[in-house]
C-alpha cells in the first residue's frame, strides 16, 4: 500500500531479536535518529524504510507497534564496503572536521552507488502519488536525485544528522561532485547548523557551477532547492515526564548510593566513537584528581560507552585505549570498592537512562566535532528541579543553543580540567540561573517543532518548485 509519508534511513528504527524459544522479534534499537523521527512518523501514520541489521536476505514488510516496516536486505559485501566503508571509513571521518584520517577506496564507492540506488528504488516503489519522502543522513546522500529521476511527482526532503565539512575538506573527495549532486535531487536540504548548510552552497557554486542566492540553489531545469539549517531536538516533554516518575526517582538515588554517595557525580553518555572525545576528557578528569583537586570520597565519574562499529577497526583500538586508561586512573586513585571511574561498555533501557541523568550532577559532554549532540539536550530536560551542570563541547551542534552550558574546547586539557572543576565547585544559585535558561530552550524547540517545521518547509518549497 503506497504511503504519503516515507522516511528512508539506513537504519529501521528496530533491531532484529531471536527470543530464548527460538522465535524472532523486534527491539527498539539507541541512536540519535530513531529518538528523533520515532514520535512524529507514529503521529502521522508514515512508513520507514532501512536496513534492520544483519544480513537476512528475504525480508518482508511489517508492523512494529502501530509502525508500518520495510526492510531492506544488506548482504556481508554491502556491509562491508557502503556501510563499514563509505559512509563510516570514508564519509564519517571526512564531515567530522578529519578527526581520523578518511580512506578512499573505489570499490566502497560502487558499493555506496549501489546500496544508494536500492534505497531509492524502494522510497519509489511505497510513495503514494505526490507522497512526502524524507531521506536520513549521510549513508544515503545519492538517493534525492536517484528518486526524483524514478519519481519527479514527489516531494523530497533531505536531512543530514552529521555535520557538513567545510569547503577546503570536502575538496578532498574523489566523488564530491556526485555527492553535491546526488543532494541536490531533493526540494530541501536540511542541515543542523547554518554554517553547513553555507558550505553546502558555497561547494555547489564553486564546483557545480550552479547560480545562488543565499539559501537558495538554482538548477538549470528551473527547479529550486533550498539549503538551511534545522537543528534537531529530542522529545523534551516525555523525557522531563519519565525523570519525574517515582521509579526513576528511585532508581537515581539508588545510583548514588551504589557510587558511595559522593558529593559530585561526573556523568558521560556515548556511543564509543572517535568524534565524541571520550579518552582526552577521562584524561583532564584524572588529572583533577592527581593535582589533589578530589577524591574518590569527594567525587566519581560514570562513563557509560554504547558499543558501536564494533567491526571496524579504528573502534576496536579507541575501545582498547580507553579501556587501559579507566584501568590506569583506578589503578592508581581508587580504593577496594571505590573506583574513580565507572566504566560500563553496554547499552542501557531508557528508564536507566534517565536516572542517570538524573543521578548526575556534573553531565561531560566533550565530543572534538558533532552535528547536535541529543544526550546535551536530554540531560537538560531531566533536571526538573533546575540544578545539575553541564560541561560542553562548542564543536558540538547543541552548544549553539545550549549559551549557558560551561563551554569547552575538548582539545584543550588545562581549559576542559578548568571547566570540570567550576562545574564542581559551582554555587546552587549559579546552577539554577544556568539551567533554567537552558531547560527553556530545549522545552521550547523540542523534535516536534523541528519535525514540523522541517516537513512545513519542505511543502513551501516544493510549491515554489511548482508554480515557478
Ligand atoms: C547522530 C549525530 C546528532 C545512547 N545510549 C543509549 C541511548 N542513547 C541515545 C541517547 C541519544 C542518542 O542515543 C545519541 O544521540 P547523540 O546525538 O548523542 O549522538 P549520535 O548517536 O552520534 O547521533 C549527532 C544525532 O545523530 C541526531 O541528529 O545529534 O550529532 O552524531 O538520544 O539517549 N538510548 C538508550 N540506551 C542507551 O544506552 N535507550
Amino acid at each position: 500500500m503506497p504511503h504519503d509519508l516515507v522516511i528512508v534511513a539506513n537504519r529501521l528504527p528496530v533491531d532484529r531479536v531471536t527470543n530464548p524459544d527460538g522465535s524472532v522479534g523486534w527491539r527498539r534499537s539507541p541512536g540519535g535518529l530513531v529518538s528523533a523521527i520515532e514520535p512524529f512518523l507514529r503521529a502521522n501514520h508514515g512508513v520507514w524504510i532501512g536496513w534492520p541489521g544483519g544480513t537476512e536476505q528475504n525480508l518482508e514488510p511489517f508492523e512494529d507497534d502501530g509502525l508500518s516496516l520495510v526492510p531492506l536486505a544488506m548482504s556481508a559485501a554491502d556491509i562491508e564496503d557502503h556501510y563499514e566503508g563509505f559512509s563510516n571509513g570514508t564519509l564519517w571521518p571526512l564531515y567530522h572536521d578529519v578527526v581520523a584520517k578518511p580512506e578512499f577506496h573505489r570499490e566502497w564507492w560502487d558499493s555506496y552507488v549501489e546500496v544508494n540506488r536500492r534505497f531509492a528504488t524502494a522510497a519509489a516503489e511505497h510513495a503514494a502519488k505526490g507522497a512526502t519522502v524524507w531521506v536520513q543522513d549521510y549513508q544515503l546522500q545519492l538517493v534525492p536525485r536517484m528518486l526524483r529521476e524514478l519519481r519527479p511527482d514527489v516531494r523530497i526532503g533531505f536531512y543530514l544528522h552529521i555535520p557538513f565539512p567545510p569547503t577546503e575538506l570536502f575538496q578532498q573527495l574523489p566523488w564530491r561532485r556526485q555527492i553535491l549532486e546526488g543532494l541536490l535531487g531533493a526540494d530541501l536540504i536540511g542541515f543542523q547548523l547554518p554554517g553547513g548548510a553555507q558550505n553546502f552552497v558555497r561547494l555547489v557554486r564553486q564546483r557545480v557551477g550552479h547560480k545562488t542566492h543565499r539559501d537558495l540553489v538554482y538548477l538549470p531545469d528551473g527547479r529550486t532547492v533550498r539549503a538551511a539549517a534545522f537543528p534537531i531536538s529530542i522529545d523534551a516533554k516525555g523525557f522531563a515526564t519519565l525523570a519525574d516518575t517515582s521509579s526513576v526517582r528511585e532508581r537515581a538515588a539508588e545510583i548514588r548510593t551504589a557510587l558511595g554517595n559522593p558529593r559530585k557525580v561526573f556523568l558521560g553518555v556515548d556511543r564509543l566513537d572517535y568524534t565524541k572525545g571520550i579518552y582526552a576528557r577521562l584524561r583532564a578528569y584524572s588529572e583533577l584528581i592527581n593535582d589533589g583537586h578530589f577524591d574518590v570520597e569527594d567525587a566519581v565519574f560514570v562513563q557509560v560507552a554504547v558499543p558501536s562499529r564494533e567491526q571496524v577497526e579504528h573502534y576496536r583500538v579507541l575501545r582498547d585505549d580507553i579501556e587501559r586508561l579507566v584501568g590506569r586512573i583506578n589503578g592508581d586513585h581508587g580504593q577496594i570498592g571505590r573506583p574513580a571511574v565507572h566504566y560500563l561498555h553496554t547499552s542501557l533501557p531508557r528508564e536507566e537512562m534517565a536516572a542517570f541523568y538524573r543521578a548526575a550532577d556534573v553531565m561531560v559532554v566533550t565530543p572534538y566535532r558533532d552535528g547536535m549532540n541529543l544526550v546535551a539536550k536530554e540531560y537538560v530536560a531531566c533536571r526538573s528541579e533546575d540544578d545539575g551542570a553541564l560541561v560542553l563541547s562548542e564543536f558540538a551542534g547543541a552548544a549553539d543553543e545550549l549559551r549557558q552550558a560551561w563551554l569547552v574546547n575538548p582539545y584543550d586539557i588545562n581549559g576542559m580540567k578548568a571547566a570540570l572543576l567550576e562545574a564542581y565547585h559551582a554555587q546552587d544559585s549559579e546552577l539554577k540561573r544556568r539551567m533554567k535558561a537552558m531547560r527553556r530552550q530545549v522545552s521550547t524547540n523540542d523534535v516536534t517543532a523541528w519535525a514540523d517545521n522541517f516537513l512545513n518547509t519542505l511543502a513551501e518549497q516544493h510549491e515554489v518548485r511548482q508554480h515557478r
